[in-house]
């Protein structure tokens, strides 16, 4: 849209008016913030209406992305930029002698989500709305979002994060569009004269699930497509004391709070709600807001997609099944057709414990008329597969077995698609994780590699990033990111590659300034930054990027006169609550730290800095300051990684494991541009098949490791006597889980190797820039783009590759 400075001053002025009855001087950041999302909110209102309009009128197909997380970051900014408002807006707000970039800082970063998996739908619906995608977003609307986390005396302490508090300006509440999920009870089937049943329903728990929505905006393009989020209430009643307590709090309880497990399956009634109610309040919206249009459901098929994002959304499948039987009067056979030809499903992990299943008992508890749905479908897939792959392979892969509602299976079997989310994580489906399941439907398994938005995470993210390609290849790159492989006629260019050392010093400088103020360390910006943010894992191997520092520590110390570039480590990392190895290693990292950043022999040659609370907000922060981007975790374990292509994006240069998405990054920026060590996947299998691992063998062959590990133990790390026994030994008297004195050597070496080549700014520059340049092959236009092709069948804006 159009605005002009003095328009937008004008407006915003009135807004502040009308919401303060004050003027400008006596609001808050906040204040302003509120204001300026109102008067957003009105100015992209039109496109919003328009968008639903067209798509109602051209009845084009809709798909609903269906995730348990969403993180979508701040949307001020993002709404500015895809609006083409940045300008105006920054420029009106200095002339009143505001800063956007204090006001945007103001804003609450909704934390609805874990980690990669949430932000992935959030990418994902930034990218819909960007190729014009019909494309929906069906999730929760948590009370409290990933809890808050700070250190108290290095260890961590869970804080609610009440990001509601002062409510949320981008959402509309649509109580006019709520509907009621049913929970418990019992349920019976009457046979109707036409020979169809129909469902009694008896002292069932009823839940108001409320539907708020807020606007995707897409990119420049007159596109706002909606993220509905539901929430749990109270069914409307003449009489509100006829519920109980009790009944209530079960109520209330329902979205008070995202679950803060990443990669865990809770298996825990709460969350089996939680799932049911958000598939259930989302099925039955999307048929409602069919059959407004369409008589029967015969075309529901070429109408809608509904993609299950992991398996917390899986009932989905059993829920239309229910609503097209019971509701709309279909066969089973019809209804069984229609629901697979309208699910996919994406598969984000191969880690056993997150591989949800259910007890049956508490399933047929909770959701008496789904299980009676899910043993139909269990006994038509025996049925159907028993005598062509037979029995054993059939209990091993139908969706009720030993006890349990197996989710992946159900969602495997009721879906036409099933993906991985990069080439060797879909490659382990098929031969391992659901291997027997390959073998029934082996034209369901396809790849769709991860993809970051580049609008958030280099536009807003890296404005001199940004403004410095703009000065190269103009601004299409901007809306086609794969046009950033044209830098790469730069890389002979000295003068451009100065320009890009400067754009990371000033980005090291940002980050050096908050570090300070938050953690009262001072970093030198020509030091190595040395990034690992993501959750805190064992797989992940936090503890292999430990174990480097405690060795350039030890180096410092006995070795002075030998001068290596300086490190700053940088860490970000949230621990799931009750996982306490994960814990313990938050703990060793922070004393770690206090040991290092004290040690006066060390001086600022060395610093460790554990930021606390990494969210996307301060991913925005670290990503575009990073010199080195650690993605360590043990090859096999990490499905995809995504922060692995936001700090390639950015310029980073990758010390990677060939594991999820590293391999095609390692491809894309080429071998020279990256650090890559360690086992293959294949060699850790091979392991598994032999059992052959032996961790002390590391220990007892390598004096420097051998060294390394004994500060775990014998006092030269203050404080971590407990911890550091606990890694210790499981390490050495558990055998090492995740192979990390396997790793150690080549992971060290690489890291040598780091501090050599750092010295020579102009070839480091010249690499930062090959990955710079090759990041367009991860854009999230480009994923959201095949998912549309090769799954939803939804036609889109078409993308140069
Ligand atoms: C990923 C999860 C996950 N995989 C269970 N699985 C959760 C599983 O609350 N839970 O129960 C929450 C999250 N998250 C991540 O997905 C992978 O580990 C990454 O490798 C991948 O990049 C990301 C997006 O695909």
């Amino acid at each position: 849209m159009k605005l002009t400075t003095a328009q937008f001053k004008t407006d915003f002025l009135a807004e502040i008016k009308t919401l303060y009855a004050t003027d400008l001087s006596d609001t808050s950041a906040f204040g302003q913030f509120v204001a300026l999302g109102h008067l957003l909110r009105r100015y992209d209102g039109p496109n919003w209406t328009r968008t639903s309009e067209r798509y109602r009128q051209d009845d084009v197909k809709q798909v609903y992305y269906f995730s348990i997380e969403f993180l979508p970051g701040r949307l001020l900014k993002s709404n500015l930029l895809n609006l083409g408002l940045m300008q105006p807006v920054r420029q009106g707000l200095q002339e009143l002698g505001l800063d956007l970039e204090n006001i945007s800082a103001a804003e609450p970063d909704p934390g609805l989500g874990n980690g990669g998996l949430g932000r992935l739908a959030a990418c994902y619906m930034d990218s819909m709305a960007s190729l014009g995608l019909a494309g929906n977003g069906n999730g929760i609307r948590y009370r409290y979002g990933l809890f808050k986390q700070v250190f108290m005396n290095g260890y961590q302490v869970e804080l609610p994060d009440d990001w509601l508090r002062n409510g949320d300006v981008w959402e509309i509440r649509r109580e006019n569009k709520a509907c009621l999920v049913r929970f418990g009870g019992n349920v019976w089937m009457t046979p109707q004269a036409d020979g169809s049943l129909k469902p009694t329903y008896e002292h069932t728990d009823d839940v108001l699930a409320v539907p708020y929505d807020t606007g995707m905006v897409g990119d420049h393009n007159g596109v706002t497509n909606t993220l509905r989020l539901w929430s749990a209430e109270l069914p409307p009643s003449a009489d509100q004391t006829y519920y109980s307590q009790a009944q209530r709090d079960r109520i209330d309880e329902i979205t008070k709070v995202l679950y803060p497990d990443d990669s865990n399956s809770a298996g825990q009634a709460l969350r089996l709600r939680q799932e049911y109610f958000f598939s259930s309040a989302g099925v039955q919206s999307i048929l409602r807001h069919y059959s407004l249009r369409h008589h029967g459901v015969r075309e529901l098929g070429q109408k809608i997609a509904i993609h299950i994002n992991d398996t917390h959304p899986t009932l989905v499948i059993p829920e239309l099944m229910r609503l097209l039987m019971d509701d709309h009067h279909c066969s089973w056979d019809v209804a069984w057709e229609l629901t697979r030809e309208v699910m996919s499903y994406t598969n984000h992990t191969i880690m056993q414990e997150a591989l949800e299943t259910w007890p049956i008992d508490m399933f047929k508890g909770l959701l008496p008329r789904l299980y009676q749905i899910v043993v139909e479908i269990d006994r038509h897939y025996r049925a159907d597969k028993t005598p062509i792959f037979g029995e054993a392979l059939v209990n091993r892969t139908a969706p009720l077995g030993n006890g349990q509602v197996r989710m992946a299976y159900l969602a495997v079997i009721g879906s036409h698609s099933v993906n991985g989310v990069a080439p060797l994580h879909t490659e382990l489906l098929k031969t391992d994780v659901l291997r027997d399941l390959y073998a029934v439907y082996p034209e369901r398994f396809n790849n769709k590699t991860n993809g970051i938005a580049t609008r958030r995470w280099v536009q807003i993210a890296n404005e001199p990033l940004a403004a410095l390609i703009d000065q190269k290849l103009g601004t299409e790159w901007r809306h086609e990111p794969s046009q950033l492989k044209l830098l790469g006629a730069y890389a002979t260019e000295p003068a451009f590659l100065k320009q890009l050392t400067a754009v990371k010093t000033k980005n090291k400088q940002a980050l050096a300034k908050y570090i300070q103020s938050e953690l009262g360390l001072t970093l030198r910006t020509d030091a190595i930054f040395d990034v690992q943010i993501k959750r805190l894992h064992a797989y992940k191997r936090q503890l292999l990027h430990v174990f480097e520092i405690i060795r350039e520590y030890l180096a410092i110390k006995e070795h002075p006169a030998q001068v290596e570039p300086p490190r700053v480590h940088i860490f970000g990392a949230k621990a799931a609550p009750s996982y306490h190895y994960a814990k313990s290693i938050i703990k060793l990292i922070n004393a770690l730290a206090d040991l290092v950043n004290h040690d006066p022999d060390i001086g600022d040659r060395l610093k460790v800095a554990f930021i606390p609370n990494y969210g996307v907000s301060l991913g925005e922060l670290i990503i575009p300051a990073a010199d080195v981007s650690e993605q360590i975790s043990t090859a096999s374990k990490e499905a995809s990684g995504t922060s692995n292509m936001k700090l390639m994006a950015n310029g980073a240069l990758s010390l990677a494991t060939r594991d999820g998405a590293n391999i095609d990054i390692i491809q894309a920026a080429g071998e020279a541009n990256e650090y890559p060590f360690g086992l293959s996947a294949k060699a850790v299998y091979g392991y598994y098949e032999r059992g052959d691992y032996h961790a002390a063998d590391f220990y007892q062959a390598d004096p420097e490791l051998k060294r390394v590990l004994d500060t775990l133990i014998d006092g030269t790390i203050p404080g971590v006597s407990t911890e550091g026994r606990e890694i210790y030994d499981s390490l050495l008297r558990y055998n090492d889980e995740f192979f990390v004195l396997a790793d150690y050597e080549s992971y060290i070496q690489q890291q040598r190797q780091i501090s050599h080549d750092f010295q020579d700014q102009r070839q480091w520059q010249q690499k930062a820039l090959a990955n710079i340049a090759a990041a367009g092959v991860f854009s999230a236009d480009l994923a959201v783009a095949r998912y549309a092709d090769d799954i939803w069948q939804m036609p889109h804006t078409p993308l140069k590759a």
